[in-house]
């Protein structure tokens, strides 16, 4: 058998087809890397789902023949499979506004506690639940999340990896099975919701036109099939005193738990009980993430990330800090002047250059982050020593920097294509190569580049900093 591993991994910004080989140490390659992103088409906003189906088969086709493929990717959004299996209508991307108001609507009926103790989710707009409720389901015989949607399409078998369903708000925190009580009394058909996979299970063999069509074949492996979960699997920690940031288009901050926490305290602070690989806990809260310098990026054709980044290091420090959880900040559109307007309405002068917005937002995202682990540290009572920053998130130094200065703890970066990491590794665990979750995260601690950032700066003034937001 062969220790090359195909990862599918697709982030919101960008997909990728990742090639690790295990059989001297654990290498990667980028097999094939394209842009993803939402397509707005009537004003509804849409994930280009054939699109992003095509890259992938150029992935697969690009890295050759493994022992297995594994699928990754955002979580929340899905397809809807009609009695033969065919795909109605596009899928919606998580960012569309036709949830509003829904979540509001559920927690009335349904009861905001209830449903906290039933899923131990936080309340986000566009979680699955809220989403179905929005959507038209006549004729729809089957919900499949993104990654079990393209794992249907590679090997026509249809299944739910139980990562990824805990995002949709209809998983049973403490059993990991649907929730059934409370999808019938939301009055969701029960059918729509397929049998529940484990990361590590079998998914299927490539089917004969796909395996045609890329030249190889190979079985799938379901994996954490939600990217945080890869992500968090792959968190280079050496004891359990870690917090983590899953640090991309969203920022991810919490810490790993035995089992759920879904006291009061904890639901009033909107933190999520996420499964994760063996039966832990990703108990975490979102953070708007590089989401919001992303946005200002496309607002800005022609800058250079690079020199904004330099620029931005020595900027004057908290000239305007926001909250970066403003949810005027989730969807698409102008986010500086969006910033722009938030300084003004709680006081501040906005940033008047790019290289401002820069140190802002980032500013701004540390301090985000040093609340989520602050919070999540006081509310599970778990000790933090360090804070492993993983994700894209981990190159920005900045970033890593005034996290670290934040948070008043140790930051460790990388590595950042930690999702990969965990995909590949769940698979390679599968196959034997590799023994437990403690053996997965210290390969990658002993093989990666990691970099440690020790906190410094003005304790007194993050605390400032903070209570502006606050
Ligand atoms: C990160 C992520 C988050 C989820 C958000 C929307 O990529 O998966 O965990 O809350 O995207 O699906």
């Amino acid at each position: 058998m062969s220790r090359r591993f195909a990862a599918v991994d697709l982030g919101a910004s960008s997909g990728r087809v990742m090639l690790a080989d295990l059989s001297d140490g654990l290498r990667l390659t980028e097999a094939h890397r394209f842009p993803n992103g939402p397509v707005r088409v009537a004003g509804r906003l849409y994930w280009d789902i054939l699109g992003l189906y095509r890259e992938i088969l150029t992935g697969l086709r690009n890295a050759g023949p493994v022992s297995s493929i594994g699928v990754d990717s955002w979580a929340v959004d899905y397809g809807l499979l009609d009695e033969s299996g065919a795909l109605l209508g596009n899928p919606v991307h998580y960012r569309d506004d036709r949830t509003r108001g829904v979540a509001e609507h559920v927690a009335e009926t349904a009861g905001a506690a209830t449903l906290y103790e039933t899923s131990g989710l936080q309340v986000l707009p566009f979680n699955t639940i809220y989403q179905l409720l929005a959507d038209r389901l006549d004729g729809a015989a089957t919900m499949l999340l993104i990654p079990d949607l393209i794992g249907y399409w590679l090997t026509g078998e249809l299944g739910a990896e139980v990562t990824n369903a805990s995002t949709t708000g209809l998983l049973d925190v403490r059993t990991r099975s649907w929730a059934s009580p409370l999808i019938k009394q939301l009055g969701l058909p029960a059918g729509l919701f397929p049998p529940l996979r484990q990361p590590g299970e079998a998914v299927g063999g490539l089917r004969r036109d796909v395996a045609a069509e890329i030249g190889w074949s190979a079985p799938v492996r379901s994996v954490a099939s939600h990217d945080t979960a890869s992500a968090v699997a792959a968190v280079p920690a050496t004891g359990p005193a870690f917090a983590y940031v899953s640090c991309g288009t969203w920022s991810l901050a919490g810490v790993e738990l035995p089992g759920p926490v879904l006291t009061p305290e904890s639901r009033a602070a909107n933190f999520t009980n996420e499964a994760g690989i063996d039966g832990t806990v990703r108990y975490l809260r979102n953070v708007m993430g590089l989401w919001l310098l992303q946005e200002c990026l496309r607002a800005w054709p022609g800058a250079d990330l690079g020199d904004l980044l330099a620029t931005a290091a020595s900027e004057r420090p908290f000239a305007a800090v926001v909250n970066p959880d403003e949810p005027g900040f989730l969807p698409p559109g102008d986010m500086p002047a969006r910033i722009a307007a938030e300084c003004r309405r709680t006081g501040q002068k906005p940033p008047a250059t790019p290289a401002a917005f820069v140190r802002c937002v980032l500013e701004s995202l540390a301090l985000g982050h040093r609340l989520a682990v602050r919070q999540a540290m006081e509310l599970s009572g778990r000790d933090v020593e360090v804070v492993h920053l993983v994700g894209g998130g981990s190159r920005n130094e900045l970033l890593c920097r005034l996290t670290a200065d934040a948070c008043g703890l140790p930051v460790v970066a990388g590595p950042a294509e930690a999702t990969t990491f965990g995909n590949v590794l769940v698979q390679a665990r599968s196959a034997g190569l590799v023994a437990d979750l403690a053996e997965m995260r210290s390969l990658i601690a002993a093989s990666q580049p990691l970099r440690r950032y020790e906190p410094s700066g003005d304790a007194h003034a993050w605390d400032e900093a903070a209570a502006r937001i606050s």
